[in-house]
């Protein structure tokens, strides 16, 4: 029988290095023959993905519940493959997930308790890294881009919810970690490996869902 692989989300502010750390990590577990397969969200390539795009890049407005549930639904299209990699001992290391959801709707203003709904029930990580960056030293690594949400009020917000979420799923049994991303490139990939080194090689429990 293979042995359940573990679920790794990766998440973090803009600026915070959150995809080249990705990148490095999966080439390390890659190295270190952990097979493994990357996941990102929004996954922009599905139908529900090309909607969440064109929203982002102000091509199109949508009411802040709509686009808030399509984010969710662009989970949920991807949350079989995700648990059917996990079960055939192929770690997934996603990029964003259910916690940059509620982060950024609720900092527009949406109740923290709606926001959480629809994610309700899918795939559970075992380890999530949220990569922390203040505002300032964000803006020394060259300012936010030009998307949606990358504006540094909006960034604050973000990170006092992410924080939030961590300190409720680390009180309710899960695995959270925050990680200082302020640092340089090299400091930051080696802790990430250790806690991934932890996972990779620990015992991992039966597959869980998310806040049941
Ligand atoms: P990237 O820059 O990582 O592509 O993200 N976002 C993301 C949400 O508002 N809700 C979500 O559920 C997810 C996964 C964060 C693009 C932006 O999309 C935001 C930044
Ligand atoms: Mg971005």
């Amino acid at each position: 029988m293979t042995r359940r692989a573990p679920f790794i989300v990766i998440e973090g502010l803009d600026r915070s290095g959150k995809s080249t750390q990705t990148a490095l990590l999966l080439q390390r577990m890659k190295a270190t023959n952990i097979p493994a397969q990357l996941v990102k969200f929004p996954d922009r390539t599905t139908a529900i993905g090309q909607m969440i795009n064109s929203y982002l890049q102000s091509d199109s407005d949508l009411d802040d519940r709509a686009i808030h549930l399509l984010f969710s639904a662009n989970r949920w299209e991807l949350a079989s493959t995700i648990e059917q990699l996990l079960n055939s001992g192929i770690s997934v290391v996603c990029d964003r997930y259910a916690f940059s959801g509620i982060a950024f709707s609720a900092s527009k203003g949406l109740s923290y308790e709606w926001c959480r709904s629809p994610d309700i029930s899918l795939p559970a990580p075992d380890l999530t890294l949220f990569l922390d960056i203040s505002p300032e030293a964000a803006k020394e690594r060259g300012g936010y881009g030009e998307e949606r949400y990358e504006k540094e009020e909006m960034q604050r917000k973000v990170g006092e919810i992410f924080r939030r979420i961590g300190r409720e799923i680390s009180a309710d049994g899960g695995k959270w970690v925050n990680i200082d991303a302020g640092r340089e490139r090299e400091a930051v990939a080696e802790e990430i490996w250790k806690w991934v080194e932890g996972v990779a090689n620990g015992a991992v429990g039966p597959s869980r869902r998310l806040w049941t």
